[in-house]
Protein backbone atom coordinates (compact mmCIF):
# COMPACT_ATOMS: atom_id res chain seq x y z
CA UNK A 1 0.00 0.00 0.00
CA UNK A 2 3.05 2.65 1.15
CA UNK A 3 4.77 1.84 -1.47
CA UNK A 4 1.92 2.10 -4.53
CA UNK A 5 1.71 5.38 -2.93
CA UNK A 6 5.25 6.57 -3.23
CA UNK A 7 5.21 5.27 -6.58
CA UNK A 8 2.47 7.60 -7.72
CA UNK A 9 3.26 10.53 -5.73
CA UNK A 10 6.84 10.02 -7.29
CA UNK A 11 4.96 9.71 -10.83
CA UNK A 12 3.02 12.70 -9.59
CA UNK A 13 5.76 15.54 -9.16
CA UNK A 14 7.85 14.20 -12.05
CA UNK A 15 4.46 15.30 -14.00
CA UNK A 16 4.59 18.31 -12.57
CA UNK A 17 8.32 19.01 -13.66
CA UNK A 18 7.99 17.84 -17.45
CA UNK A 19 5.14 18.44 -19.83
CA UNK A 20 3.64 15.10 -19.84
CA UNK A 21 2.39 13.84 -23.77
CA UNK A 22 -0.14 11.01 -24.04
CA UNK A 23 -0.88 8.59 -26.52
CA UNK A 24 -4.59 8.69 -27.70
CA UNK A 25 -3.84 6.57 -30.73
CA UNK A 26 -2.98 9.45 -32.75
CA UNK A 27 0.14 10.01 -31.80
CA UNK A 28 1.49 12.08 -28.73
CA UNK A 29 0.25 15.34 -27.87
CA UNK A 30 0.97 17.55 -25.11
CA UNK A 31 -0.72 17.77 -21.75
CA UNK A 32 -2.08 21.10 -22.47
CA UNK A 33 -4.22 19.86 -25.39
CA UNK A 34 -6.36 17.32 -23.68
CA UNK A 35 -9.57 18.82 -24.67
CA UNK A 36 -8.59 20.46 -27.82
CA UNK A 37 -10.99 18.69 -29.56
CA UNK A 38 -13.93 19.60 -27.48
CA UNK A 39 -16.38 22.11 -29.67
CA UNK A 40 -19.00 24.37 -27.66
CA UNK A 41 -21.74 22.96 -27.22
CA UNK A 42 -25.06 24.67 -29.03
CA UNK A 43 -27.35 26.61 -27.03
CA UNK A 44 -30.13 24.64 -25.13
CA UNK A 45 -33.29 26.07 -27.35
CA UNK A 46 -35.03 26.49 -24.01
CA UNK A 47 -32.75 27.90 -21.08
CA UNK A 48 -30.18 29.12 -23.78
CA UNK A 49 -33.14 31.72 -24.00
CA UNK A 50 -33.02 32.84 -20.41
CA UNK A 51 -29.54 33.30 -20.81
CA UNK A 52 -29.65 35.77 -23.78
CA UNK A 53 -32.82 37.46 -21.41
CA UNK A 54 -30.44 37.84 -18.26
CA UNK A 55 -27.49 39.15 -20.85
CA UNK A 56 -29.76 42.13 -22.29
CA UNK A 57 -29.59 45.06 -20.38
CA UNK A 58 -33.15 46.60 -21.98
CA UNK A 59 -35.53 47.70 -19.63
CA UNK A 60 -38.51 46.74 -21.98
CA UNK A 61 -37.31 43.24 -21.73
CA UNK A 62 -39.96 40.58 -21.68
CA UNK A 63 -39.25 36.52 -20.98
CA UNK A 64 -41.52 34.33 -22.41
CA UNK A 65 -38.99 31.35 -23.01
CA UNK A 66 -38.34 28.67 -20.06
CA UNK A 67 -42.51 28.09 -18.53
CA UNK A 68 -41.75 29.62 -15.24
CA UNK A 69 -45.32 30.71 -13.70
CA UNK A 70 -44.72 34.51 -13.14
CA UNK A 71 -47.19 36.78 -11.07
CA UNK A 72 -49.27 39.87 -12.93
CA UNK A 73 -46.07 41.98 -11.62
CA UNK A 74 -43.86 39.55 -13.87
CA UNK A 75 -42.15 38.17 -10.23
CA UNK A 76 -41.68 35.13 -9.20
CA UNK A 77 -44.09 33.44 -7.17
CA UNK A 78 -43.48 31.43 -3.54
CA UNK A 79 -46.74 29.96 -3.07
CA UNK A 80 -48.22 30.36 0.20
CA UNK A 81 -48.56 26.84 1.17
CA UNK A 82 -44.96 26.50 0.79
CA UNK A 83 -44.18 29.61 2.79
CA UNK A 84 -46.25 27.81 5.36
CA UNK A 85 -44.07 24.47 5.19
CA UNK A 86 -40.87 26.22 4.88
CA UNK A 87 -42.11 27.73 8.54
CA UNK A 88 -43.19 25.04 10.05
CA UNK A 89 -39.32 23.07 8.73
CA UNK A 90 -37.61 26.01 9.98
CA UNK A 91 -34.97 24.73 12.65
CA UNK A 92 -35.54 21.17 11.87
CA UNK A 93 -31.47 19.96 12.23
CA UNK A 94 -32.05 16.88 10.13
CA UNK A 95 -30.07 16.63 7.06
CA UNK A 96 -29.31 12.87 6.74
CA UNK A 97 -29.09 10.81 3.13
CA UNK A 98 -32.56 10.26 2.30
CA UNK A 99 -32.60 6.47 0.98
CA UNK A 100 -31.71 5.58 -2.19
CA UNK A 101 -35.46 5.68 -3.39
CA UNK A 102 -35.72 8.77 -1.90
CA UNK A 103 -38.62 10.05 1.08
CA UNK A 104 -41.43 6.88 1.27
CA UNK A 105 -43.64 9.32 2.45
CA UNK A 106 -43.52 12.20 -0.33
CA UNK A 107 -43.58 9.24 -2.94
CA UNK A 108 -46.48 7.63 -1.14
CA UNK A 109 -48.68 11.05 -0.95
CA UNK A 110 -47.28 12.04 -4.88
CA UNK A 111 -48.82 8.61 -6.44
CA UNK A 112 -51.99 9.15 -4.77
CA UNK A 113 -52.05 12.78 -7.22
CA UNK A 114 -51.50 10.26 -10.16
CA UNK A 115 -53.19 7.06 -9.62
CA UNK A 116 -56.08 8.63 -7.06
CA UNK A 117 -56.53 8.93 -3.37
CA UNK A 118 -58.15 5.37 -3.16
CA UNK A 119 -56.37 3.80 -5.91
CA UNK A 120 -56.25 -0.45 -5.38
CA UNK A 121 -52.81 -0.27 -7.11
CA UNK A 122 -51.16 1.78 -4.40
CA UNK A 123 -53.04 -0.86 -1.53
CA UNK A 124 -51.88 -3.72 -3.19
CA UNK A 125 -48.35 -2.37 -3.31
CA UNK A 126 -48.25 -2.84 -7.15
CA UNK A 127 -46.34 0.37 -8.00
CA UNK A 128 -41.93 0.83 -8.10
CA UNK A 129 -41.60 4.08 -7.07
CA UNK A 130 -38.92 6.58 -6.45
CA UNK A 131 -38.17 10.27 -5.77
CA UNK A 132 -36.37 11.95 -8.05
CA UNK A 133 -34.54 15.11 -9.64
CA UNK A 134 -37.80 16.66 -10.69
CA UNK A 135 -39.75 15.50 -13.99
CA UNK A 136 -36.71 15.45 -16.17
CA UNK A 137 -34.54 12.84 -13.76
CA UNK A 138 -37.92 10.76 -13.59
CA UNK A 139 -37.86 10.77 -17.47
CA UNK A 140 -34.54 9.80 -17.44
CA UNK A 141 -34.45 7.31 -14.94
CA UNK A 142 -37.08 6.08 -16.76
CA UNK A 143 -35.27 5.97 -20.20
CA UNK A 144 -31.93 4.39 -18.33
CA UNK A 145 -34.11 1.40 -17.08
CA UNK A 146 -35.68 0.77 -20.54
CA UNK A 147 -32.53 0.59 -22.00
CA UNK A 148 -31.16 -1.68 -19.29
CA UNK A 149 -34.37 -3.69 -19.06
CA UNK A 150 -35.47 -3.77 -22.83
CA UNK A 151 -32.10 -3.23 -24.79
CA UNK A 152 -33.46 -3.47 -28.05
CA UNK A 153 -36.82 -1.28 -27.53
CA UNK A 154 -37.10 2.19 -29.28
CA UNK A 155 -39.36 4.81 -27.70
CA UNK A 156 -42.15 6.91 -29.63
CA UNK A 157 -42.21 10.13 -29.10
CA UNK A 158 -44.82 12.90 -29.77
CA UNK A 159 -43.92 15.92 -32.87
CA UNK A 160 -43.25 17.96 -31.62
CA UNK A 161 -42.41 17.52 -27.80
CA UNK A 162 -40.68 19.57 -25.29
CA UNK A 163 -37.31 19.69 -26.74
CA UNK A 164 -35.26 17.72 -24.07
CA UNK A 165 -36.98 14.10 -24.22
CA UNK A 166 -34.59 13.91 -27.64
CA UNK A 167 -31.40 14.36 -25.56
CA UNK A 168 -32.83 12.45 -22.13
CA UNK A 169 -33.70 8.92 -24.84
CA UNK A 170 -30.79 10.06 -27.14
CA UNK A 171 -28.04 10.12 -24.15
CA UNK A 172 -29.79 6.92 -22.58
CA UNK A 173 -28.81 5.10 -26.04
CA UNK A 174 -32.56 4.15 -26.39
CA UNK A 175 -33.33 4.79 -30.29
CA UNK A 176 -36.11 7.39 -31.09
CA UNK A 177 -39.03 7.47 -33.03
CA UNK A 178 -41.56 9.88 -33.37
CA UNK A 179 -45.65 9.86 -34.10
CA UNK A 180 -47.75 12.34 -35.25
CA UNK A 181 -49.25 14.77 -32.87
CA UNK A 182 -49.74 18.35 -33.88
CA UNK A 183 -51.40 19.56 -37.15
CA UNK A 184 -50.29 22.95 -38.12
CA UNK A 185 -53.00 23.89 -40.18
CA UNK A 186 -55.93 23.49 -37.88
CA UNK A 187 -53.84 24.18 -35.06
CA UNK A 188 -55.27 21.38 -32.89
CA UNK A 189 -54.76 17.40 -32.73
CA UNK A 190 -53.94 15.24 -35.49
CA UNK A 191 -55.66 12.29 -34.32
CA UNK A 192 -56.06 10.53 -37.10
CA UNK A 193 -52.69 10.11 -38.21
CA UNK A 194 -51.69 9.69 -34.60
CA UNK A 195 -53.84 6.94 -34.61
CA UNK A 196 -52.07 5.38 -37.45
CA UNK A 197 -48.39 5.77 -35.88
CA UNK A 198 -50.06 4.14 -33.06
CA UNK A 199 -51.21 1.18 -34.89
CA UNK A 200 -48.29 1.00 -37.45
CA UNK A 201 -45.90 1.08 -34.58
CA UNK A 202 -44.56 -2.67 -34.07
CA UNK A 203 -46.40 -4.87 -31.23
CA UNK A 204 -45.27 -3.57 -28.24
CA UNK A 205 -43.62 -0.36 -28.69
CA UNK A 206 -42.95 2.45 -25.94
CA UNK A 207 -44.69 5.88 -25.97
CA UNK A 208 -44.15 8.84 -24.70
CA UNK A 209 -47.51 10.89 -23.76
CA UNK A 210 -47.76 13.99 -22.38
CA UNK A 211 -50.41 13.42 -19.51
CA UNK A 212 -51.90 16.71 -19.80
CA UNK A 213 -51.09 20.34 -20.96
CA UNK A 214 -48.89 19.35 -23.91
CA UNK A 215 -45.69 21.35 -24.34
CA UNK A 216 -45.08 22.75 -26.16
CA UNK A 217 -48.49 23.19 -27.77
CA UNK A 218 -51.05 23.05 -25.43
CA UNK A 219 -53.32 20.70 -27.60
CA UNK A 220 -54.61 17.76 -25.52
CA UNK A 221 -56.41 15.07 -26.36
CA UNK A 222 -60.19 15.22 -25.40
CA UNK A 223 -61.66 12.50 -23.11
CA UNK A 224 -62.94 10.70 -26.06
CA UNK A 225 -59.95 10.20 -27.80
CA UNK A 226 -57.69 9.39 -24.73
CA UNK A 227 -60.27 6.50 -24.13
CA UNK A 228 -59.37 5.38 -28.37
CA UNK A 229 -55.92 6.02 -27.82
CA UNK A 230 -56.04 3.60 -24.75
CA UNK A 231 -58.00 0.88 -26.50
CA UNK A 232 -55.35 0.68 -29.08
CA UNK A 233 -52.85 0.92 -27.19
CA UNK A 234 -54.18 -2.50 -25.65
CA UNK A 235 -54.57 -3.75 -29.17
CA UNK A 236 -51.08 -3.10 -29.91
CA UNK A 237 -49.67 -4.35 -26.22
CA UNK A 238 -47.51 -0.91 -26.40
CA UNK A 239 -46.08 0.57 -23.23
CA UNK A 240 -47.62 4.20 -22.16
CA UNK A 241 -44.90 6.17 -20.25
CA UNK A 242 -46.38 9.55 -19.46
CA UNK A 243 -44.59 12.69 -18.69
CA UNK A 244 -46.70 14.59 -16.53
CA UNK A 245 -45.16 18.10 -15.62
CA UNK A 246 -48.02 20.45 -15.57
CA UNK A 247 -50.55 18.36 -13.39
CA UNK A 248 -53.11 21.33 -12.58
CA UNK A 249 -51.97 23.64 -14.87
CA UNK A 250 -54.42 22.50 -17.71
CA UNK A 251 -57.75 22.57 -15.69
CA UNK A 252 -56.85 24.26 -13.05
CA UNK A 253 -57.62 20.57 -10.74
CA UNK A 254 -54.78 18.23 -10.28
CA UNK A 255 -57.18 15.13 -10.31
CA UNK A 256 -59.27 16.72 -13.86
CA UNK A 257 -55.61 16.95 -15.34
CA UNK A 258 -54.94 12.84 -14.35
CA UNK A 259 -57.67 11.94 -16.53
CA UNK A 260 -55.55 10.51 -19.15
CA UNK A 261 -53.74 8.46 -16.84
CA UNK A 262 -56.56 7.79 -15.07
CA UNK A 263 -58.41 5.97 -18.55
CA UNK A 264 -55.23 4.21 -18.59
CA UNK A 265 -55.37 2.30 -15.29
CA UNK A 266 -59.30 1.64 -16.08
CA UNK A 267 -58.21 -0.39 -18.90
CA UNK A 268 -55.67 -2.28 -17.19
CA UNK A 269 -52.33 -0.94 -18.86
CA UNK A 270 -49.38 -1.18 -16.85
CA UNK A 271 -47.88 2.44 -17.18
CA UNK A 272 -45.02 4.65 -16.04
CA UNK A 273 -45.54 8.12 -14.74
CA UNK A 274 -42.77 10.89 -14.28
CA UNK A 275 -44.34 13.49 -11.78
CA UNK A 276 -42.79 16.95 -10.97
CA UNK A 277 -43.52 19.50 -8.75
CA UNK A 278 -41.10 22.17 -10.10
CA UNK A 279 -45.02 24.12 -11.44
CA UNK A 280 -47.72 22.76 -9.85
CA UNK A 281 -46.42 23.50 -6.25
CA UNK A 282 -43.04 26.45 -7.79
CA UNK A 283 -40.41 24.54 -6.73
CA UNK A 284 -38.40 24.24 -9.74
CA UNK A 285 -34.86 24.75 -7.93
CA UNK A 286 -35.42 22.16 -5.55
CA UNK A 287 -35.68 19.24 -8.22
CA UNK A 288 -38.54 17.36 -6.06
CA UNK A 289 -40.37 14.19 -8.63
CA UNK A 290 -41.28 10.80 -8.37
CA UNK A 291 -40.82 8.40 -11.03
CA UNK A 292 -43.27 5.02 -10.76
CA UNK A 293 -44.01 2.16 -12.51
CA UNK A 294 -47.24 -0.35 -12.32
CA UNK A 295 -46.36 -3.64 -12.29
CA UNK A 296 -47.77 -6.72 -12.41
CA UNK A 297 -47.84 -7.70 -8.32
CA UNK A 298 -46.22 -6.55 -5.49
CA UNK A 299 -43.29 -8.66 -5.79
CA UNK A 300 -42.00 -7.20 -9.08
CA UNK A 301 -42.78 -4.01 -8.17
CA UNK A 302 -39.87 -5.01 -5.13
CA UNK A 303 -37.59 -6.01 -7.97
CA UNK A 304 -38.37 -3.11 -9.86
CA UNK A 305 -38.05 -0.39 -7.38
CA UNK A 306 -35.00 -2.42 -6.74
CA UNK A 307 -33.41 -1.40 -9.96
CA UNK A 308 -34.68 1.94 -10.24
CA UNK A 309 -32.39 2.64 -6.94
CA UNK A 310 -29.68 0.61 -8.54
CA UNK A 311 -29.59 3.18 -11.85
CA UNK A 312 -29.92 6.05 -9.12
CA UNK A 313 -26.64 5.13 -7.03
CA UNK A 314 -24.04 5.98 -8.98
CA UNK A 315 -25.53 8.47 -10.40
CA UNK A 316 -26.81 10.95 -7.90
CA UNK A 317 -26.72 8.32 -4.75
CA UNK A 318 -29.71 9.65 -2.73
CA UNK A 319 -31.81 12.60 -3.86
CA UNK A 320 -31.79 16.08 -1.97
CA UNK A 321 -34.29 16.62 1.04
CA UNK A 322 -35.24 19.89 1.52
CA UNK A 323 -38.04 19.67 -1.51
CA UNK A 324 -39.55 16.52 -0.46
CA UNK A 325 -39.90 17.61 2.98
CA UNK A 326 -41.99 20.69 2.01
CA UNK A 327 -44.18 18.53 -0.36
CA UNK A 328 -44.75 15.57 2.33
CA UNK A 329 -45.81 18.71 5.23
CA UNK A 330 -48.08 20.32 2.39
CA UNK A 331 -49.86 17.15 1.43
CA UNK A 332 -50.02 15.31 4.59
CA UNK A 333 -51.87 18.43 6.21
CA UNK A 334 -55.83 18.69 4.67
CA UNK A 335 -55.73 22.19 5.27
CA UNK A 336 -52.48 22.90 3.38
CA UNK A 337 -53.39 20.92 1.22
CA UNK A 338 -56.78 22.70 0.23
CA UNK A 339 -54.48 26.22 0.42
CA UNK A 340 -51.93 24.65 -2.12
CA UNK A 341 -55.12 23.54 -4.63
CA UNK A 342 -56.32 26.91 -4.50
CA UNK A 343 -52.90 28.34 -5.38
CA UNK A 344 -52.83 25.75 -8.52
CA UNK A 345 -56.26 26.85 -9.85
CA UNK A 346 -55.01 30.63 -9.16
CA UNK A 347 -52.11 30.39 -11.33
CA UNK A 348 -53.99 28.26 -13.81
CA UNK A 349 -56.87 31.02 -13.83
CA UNK A 350 -54.67 33.62 -14.28
CA UNK A 351 -52.89 31.72 -17.33
CA UNK A 352 -56.65 31.52 -18.90
CA UNK A 353 -56.95 34.92 -18.08
CA UNK A 354 -54.13 36.11 -20.26
CA UNK A 355 -54.82 34.16 -23.51
CA UNK A 356 -58.07 36.20 -23.33
CA UNK A 357 -55.93 39.37 -23.24
CA UNK A 358 -53.57 38.88 -26.02
CA UNK A 359 -56.14 37.26 -28.27
CA UNK A 360 -58.81 40.51 -27.50
CA UNK A 361 -54.88 42.84 -28.02
CA UNK A 362 -54.32 40.86 -31.50
CA UNK A 363 -57.88 41.33 -32.97
CA UNK A 364 -58.05 45.04 -31.44
CA UNK A 365 -54.89 45.80 -33.30
CA UNK A 366 -56.80 44.86 -36.55
CA UNK A 367 -54.34 41.98 -37.37
CA UNK A 368 -55.17 40.24 -40.16
CA UNK A 369 -54.78 36.61 -38.13
CA UNK A 370 -56.91 34.51 -36.69
CA UNK A 371 -55.68 34.11 -32.77
CA UNK A 372 -58.13 31.84 -31.90
CA UNK A 373 -56.06 29.24 -31.23
CA UNK A 374 -54.00 31.23 -28.04
CA UNK A 375 -57.98 30.56 -26.07
CA UNK A 376 -58.04 27.15 -27.38
CA UNK A 377 -55.02 26.16 -26.41
CA UNK A 378 -54.34 25.10 -22.55
CA UNK A 379 -51.78 24.63 -19.95
CA UNK A 380 -48.50 26.87 -19.89
CA UNK A 381 -47.88 27.45 -23.30
CA UNK A 382 -49.00 29.15 -26.19
CA UNK A 383 -48.07 27.69 -29.65
CA UNK A 384 -48.16 30.83 -31.46
CA UNK A 385 -47.35 30.01 -34.97
CA UNK A 386 -44.51 32.47 -35.16
CA UNK A 387 -41.98 31.59 -37.69
CA UNK A 388 -38.67 31.32 -36.61
CA UNK A 389 -37.78 34.49 -38.59
CA UNK A 390 -40.64 36.35 -36.74
CA UNK A 391 -39.36 35.12 -33.47
CA UNK A 392 -35.98 36.35 -34.43
CA UNK A 393 -37.17 39.58 -35.10
CA UNK A 394 -39.30 39.98 -31.66
CA UNK A 395 -36.20 39.55 -29.80
CA UNK A 396 -33.76 41.73 -31.58
CA UNK A 397 -36.36 44.31 -32.14
CA UNK A 398 -38.45 44.26 -29.31
CA UNK A 399 -36.12 42.45 -26.84
CA UNK A 400 -39.25 39.81 -26.54
CA UNK A 401 -37.58 36.25 -25.91
CA UNK A 402 -39.26 33.12 -26.59
CA UNK A 403 -38.13 29.65 -28.45
CA UNK A 404 -37.84 29.66 -31.99
CA UNK A 405 -40.50 27.39 -32.58
CA UNK A 406 -42.85 30.15 -31.63
CA UNK A 407 -44.04 28.83 -28.08
CA UNK A 408 -44.86 31.70 -26.30
CA UNK A 409 -44.63 31.02 -22.28
CA UNK A 410 -48.24 31.89 -20.90
CA UNK A 411 -46.74 32.23 -17.52
CA UNK A 412 -44.68 34.88 -18.25
CA UNK A 413 -47.48 37.32 -19.81
CA UNK A 414 -48.98 39.71 -17.09
CA UNK A 415 -51.12 42.90 -17.29
CA UNK A 416 -48.11 45.32 -17.88
CA UNK A 417 -46.59 43.55 -20.98
CA UNK A 418 -49.62 41.92 -22.79
CA UNK A 419 -50.27 45.04 -24.52
CA UNK A 420 -46.31 45.37 -25.73
CA UNK A 421 -46.67 41.78 -26.62
CA UNK A 422 -49.54 41.32 -28.61
CA UNK A 423 -48.37 44.90 -30.26
CA UNK A 424 -44.70 43.38 -31.10
CA UNK A 425 -46.35 40.30 -32.56
CA UNK A 426 -48.70 42.63 -35.06
CA UNK A 427 -46.00 44.68 -36.10
CA UNK A 428 -43.85 41.24 -36.52
CA UNK A 429 -47.04 39.51 -38.74
CA UNK A 430 -49.02 41.79 -40.22
CA UNK A 431 -47.90 41.64 -43.63
CA UNK A 432 -47.50 37.95 -43.55
N1 LIG B 1 -41.40 17.36 -19.02
C1 LIG B 1 -41.91 18.39 -19.69
C2 LIG B 1 -42.94 18.12 -20.74
C3 LIG B 1 -41.49 19.70 -19.43
O1 LIG B 1 -42.00 20.70 -20.11
C4 LIG B 1 -40.51 19.92 -18.44
C5 LIG B 1 -40.00 21.29 -18.12
C6 LIG B 1 -40.03 18.80 -17.74
C7 LIG B 1 -40.50 17.53 -18.06
C8 LIG B 1 -39.00 18.87 -16.67
O2 LIG B 1 -39.25 19.67 -15.63
P1 LIG B 1 -38.48 19.54 -14.26
O3 LIG B 1 -37.30 18.66 -14.48
O4 LIG B 1 -38.09 20.91 -13.92
O5 LIG B 1 -39.47 18.93 -13.34
N2 LIG B 1 -40.03 22.24 -19.15
C9 LIG B 1 -39.67 23.66 -18.96
C10 LIG B 1 -38.28 23.84 -18.41
C11 LIG B 1 -40.62 24.31 -17.97
C12 LIG B 1 -37.17 23.10 -19.10
O6 LIG B 1 -37.06 23.14 -20.34
O7 LIG B 1 -36.40 22.47 -18.38
C13 LIG B 1 -39.85 24.34 -20.31
O8 LIG B 1 -39.68 25.57 -20.38
O9 LIG B 1 -40.19 23.65 -21.29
Amino acid sequence: MAMAMMIRNAAASRRAMTPISGDFGGGLRSMSSWWKSVEPAPKDPILGVTEAFLADPSPDKVNVGVGAYRDDNGKPVVLDCVREAERRLAGSTFMEYLPMGGSAKMVDLTLKLAYGDDSEFIKDKRIAAIQTLSGTGACRLFADFQKRFCPGSQIYIPVPTWSNHHNIWRDAEVPQKTYHYYHPETKGLDFSALMDDVKNAPDGSFFLLHACAHNPTGVDPTEEQWREISQLFKAKSHFAFFDMAYQGFASGDPARDAKSIRIFLEDGHHIGISQSYAKNMGLYGQRVGCLSVLCEDAKQAVSVKSQLQQLARPMYSNPPLHGAQLVSTILEDPELKSLWLKEVKVMADRIIGMRTTLRESLEKLGSPLSWEHVTKQIGMFCYSGLTPEQVDRLTSEYHIYMTRNGRISMAGVTTGNVGYLANAIHEVTKSS
